[in-house]
């Protein structure tokens, strides 16, 4: 991983759950960093599997998420070659360090974190203790890695402000061990909304099928859900408080189309939301059709998606080791006298 020099560049790192097909809103809020990022950093991107399971998923359908997921990270130009993309599961330590980390967290710490109120809220029938300590597992991911960087939507900044206190707080008990990494959140789309509920976020496992836009619909399925979004009765593009169905299609054209709130408003000035509604499908399409037409040719080469998920898997599997070695030597746990 490092390069001629030996110079260590900085790393990235980010996962993304395979609970479904990904949004718009994590292709905007996350995904998309994670393509642009790859070129010059060195990246480690992995499909959080354990992470799943904190909610109830059917087994059948997690496997082939999980498959789809990572043809998708690939589909979206990430370079195995050039980066580590691997499956969460598929590297043991990731687990045996969150253990670690869940010693050195405070329940009051853990409790505090708004996606465990929200989640608990909506799965009040399973509120289990994985859910509970979803965010040592997600320092786990991080820390394991020595990343600089992670790339997430703004939902999540609140797990890395805990990631970095757990990582200072380590280092401060024992010596320099893990790098403190830093949040890498894109202004632009940080928190695209639901279509139905532009008060909430866009959710990949919202039950609604028209709140949100898959990355693999259809450019009919696309255009049929931008027509249905929920807006206002004001009838005039522009951003602005209490708009915000309008702000949210705003914010998802400007990040397809790369242009200015100032742009789309003089674009559509005079104009009603039935010729803004179909420019937005419009762009989305556009943006999703390179991705879509990627991922419908890998996933028809089953084979080599598994050799390079294994391939992902050892390489990430060397780089944490190295790390977790680290962590328990200094925490006072005996090796195996070989
Ligand atoms: P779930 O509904 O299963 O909880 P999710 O849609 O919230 O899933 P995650 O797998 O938890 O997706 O998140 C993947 C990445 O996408 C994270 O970096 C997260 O911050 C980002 N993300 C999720 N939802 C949005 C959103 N609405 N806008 C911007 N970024 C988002
Ligand atoms: N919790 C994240 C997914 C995730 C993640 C990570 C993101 C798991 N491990 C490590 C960044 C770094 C989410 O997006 N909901």
């Amino acid at each position: 991983m490092d390069n001629e020099n030996n110079e260590r560049r900085e790393r990235v790192l980010s996962l993304i759950q395979p609970t479904s097909v990904p949004t718009i809103g994590n292709y905007l809020g996350a995904l998309k960093n994670w393509a642009d990022m790859s070129e010059s950093y060195d990246c480690i991107f992995g499909v959080a599997d354990l992470h799943a399971i904190t909610v109830r998923q059917d087994p059948a359908k997690l496997r082939k998420q999980t498959f789809e997921m990572y043809a998708l990270l690939l589909a979206l130009g990430l370079d195995p070659e050039k980066n580590i993309i691997f499956v969460q599961s598929h590297v043991p330590a990731h687990s045996q360090l969150a253990w670690i980390l869940n010693c050195y967290t405070q329940f009051g710490e853990a409790a505090r974190m708004t996606q465990f109120k929200d989640k608990s809220a909506k799965h009040a029938d399973n509120v289990n203790v994985g859910l509970f300590s979803y965010p040592t597992l997600m320092a786990a991911d991080i820390l394991i890695y020595q990343a600089d960087y992670v790339p997430v939507g703004a939902d999540q900044k609140q797990h890395l402000e805990l990631t970095r206190d757990i990582a200072e707080r380590f280092n401060a008990a024992y010596s320099p061990t893990f790098t403190v990494p830093k949040p890498y959140i894109g202004k632009a789309g940080a928190s695209i909304k639901s279509l139905q509920d532009p008060t909430k976020k866009m959710s990949k496992s919202d039950a609604n099928p028209k709140a949100s836009v898959s990355m693999l619909d259809t450019p009919d399925d696309i255009r049929r859900k931008f027509k249905s979004a929920v807006t206002d009765s004001e009838a005039v593009v522009r951003y602005a408080e209490g708009k915000d169905g309008i702000n949210n299609l705003m914010t998802i054209y400007s990040c397809c189309t790369g242009k200015s709130f100032e742009e789309i408003e003089r674009e559509f000035d005079g104009k009603g939301y039935g010729d803004f509604k179909p420019a937005v499908a419009e762009s989305v399409i556009e943006t999703l059709k390179p991705i879509q037409d990627r991922y419908n040719e890998l996933t028809r080469d089953k084979a080599l998606l598994e050799k390079l998920a294994a391939e992902g898997a050892q390489k990430a599997a060397y780089v944490a080791g190295k790390t977790v070695s680290k962590v328990m030597r200094k925490v006072g746990f005996r090796q195996v006298n070989k």
